[in-house]
């Protein structure tokens, strides 16, 4: 089956249906009045991700999408059927853009993501709409909304963890059948590989999907030998595996020509976690593998894995550096979806109980009857009255008038036997308004 990856699609929406004229005629029912109904509204255009299929192909035969209109409205106020919607079905990771190729409308990251491309147009109103007291016999309808359409173009970036990328010969299809089942085709020619192909390894715990992308030579960012486009495919994986030849002479010159590749098509391919790997050590004559893996480590500025695909030395360890950058990226996406979701509400007040504090919920009586409670309590009424009570006396027995006390009044009581709250404070605007009235 032939990979395609980019898909040029005519999309139309449906119209809506029109609006009915019709009066209701019937025997002994006289001035019946207008009786169209609506019209029924057209299909959308959708797009869904969807998990079954890895390609765009079949828009190759299918290149155009129609949504179904809706109905006409009919008499006895009947509104007339919606037209069915266009459902494009696409492979997750398929990007949609508008006729330009630049502009992006939608991204279907994840499977059954939806999107609705154009919409159906709205049905018209029939006359029955429109009667009215000043109208009673409406002769008119609206005609339905037209349908919208337009031209897409659907590209398909394949969603795998990790991708392998270096100049042709390297090695990246040999590397990519002896860790996965894929059977990508291998010769001792350039350019043997000119889609991409998928493999699913799996290391320890962890499966993921390597890509093996076309080889790159200098100057492919100005489209020389197969260009750079296939580079889209590695613009969503966790990292990327840069394969070097090690039969070659120029080793750190192959690794900077890559580099200069991955910088001039940007989209951040060149800040992506690169594992860097010296290829074909069975064919590297022993004296100069210590000095060809130097050079190699002084032009990436960091630690090179040594390996061979075809007797399968240090591949293991090769994956288990990829499976660890891809485990982290997947954490930090897991993090980022629970985080991105709103934190949970208590609805009880026991729930926000064992939330909040892990404390045993106590009931209120409790609370308000413990001795400990009515220590801490504020000085009341009840508690005031003995007060007043001491004062009174002291007073009588000085004969001093000041010091005299109001009698404390029992509180007023409400008909549940509870005190009745006190009544607010005035707003400063009730207050004004008061005032006003005693003027
Ligand atoms: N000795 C040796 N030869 C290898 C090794 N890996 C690949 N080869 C040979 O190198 C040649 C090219 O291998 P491919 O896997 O097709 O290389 P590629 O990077 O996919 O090349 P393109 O698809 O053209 O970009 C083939 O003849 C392989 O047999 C290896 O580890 N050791
Ligand atoms: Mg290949």
């Amino acid at each position: 089956m032939k990979f395609l990856d980019v898909a040029k699609v005519y999309a139309q929406s449906g119209a809506g249906g029109n609006g009915c004229i019709a009066f209701r005629r019937e025997k002994f029912i006289e001035y019946g009045g207008p009786y169209g109904g609506d019209g029924g509204r057209g299909g959308d255009v959708i797009a869904e991700a969807v998990e079954s299929l890895n390609t765009l192909i079949d828009y190759r035969f299918q290149q155009h999408v129609k949504a179904k209109s809706g109905e006409g409205g009919k008499g006895k106020v009947m509104t007339g059927a919606g037209g069915a919607d266009a459902v494009m079905k696409v492979p997750v990771g398929t990007q949609i853009y508008e006729e330009d190729g630049e502009s992006l409308i939608a991204d279907l990251a994840t499977v059954g993501m939806r999107v609705r491309l154009l919409k159906g147009g709205n049905g018209g109103f029939g006359n029955h709409h429109f009667k009215s007291a000043t109208n009673q016999a409406p002769e008119f309808a609206l005609p339905g909304q037209p349908a919208q359409e337009q031209t897409f173009i659907l590209k398909l970036k394949l969603i795998a963890d990790s991708g392998l990328i270096g100049m042709p010969n390297a090695g990246k299809s040999s590397f990519l059948s002896r860790v996965s089942a894929a059977k990508p085709k291998i010769a001792d020619y350039p350019f043997t590989t000119l889609e991409p192909q998928l493999g699913v390894v799996k290391i320890d715990e962890t499966d993921f999907v390597l890509a093996d992308l076309p080889g790159l030579i200098e100057g492919a960012h100005e489209g020389v030998g197969l260009g750079d486009r296939f580079l889209g495919h590695a613009e969503r994986c966790a990292s990327i595996l840069h394969l070097v030849d090690g039969t070659g002479d120029a080793i750190a010159k192959t690794y900077k020509t890559i580099r200069v590749e991955l910088e001039a098509y940007g989209h951040g391919l060149d800040q992506k976690p690169e594992i860097v790997a010296l290829n074909k050590v069975d064919a590297i004559p022993a004296a100069q593998l210590a000095k060809k893996r130097a050079a190699l480590e002084k032009a990436c500025g960091h630690k090179v894995h040594v390996i061979s695909g075809v007797t399968g030395e240090g591949i293991t360890t090769v994956l288990r550096a990829m499976a660890q950058e891809i485990n982290q990226r997947r954490l930090a996406r897991a993090e980022e979806a629970r985080y991105a979701r709103p934190a949970p509400v208590a609805r009880s007040r026991s729930e926000r109980q064992s939330v909040n504090f892990k404390a045993p919920v106590v009931p209120k009586a409790r609370i308000t009857s413990s001795p400990a409670v009515k220590a801490a309590a504020p000085t009341t009424a009840r508690t005031l009255a003995p007060m007043a009570k001491a004062k009174a006396k002291a007073a009588r027995k000085m004969g001093n008038a000041k010091l005299k006390t109001k009698a404390v009044k029992p509180k007023a009581k409400g008909p549940t036997g509870r005190a009745k709250a006190k009544p607010r404070p005035l707003s400063k605007t009730a207050q004004r308004a008061k005032k006003k009235q005693r003027r």
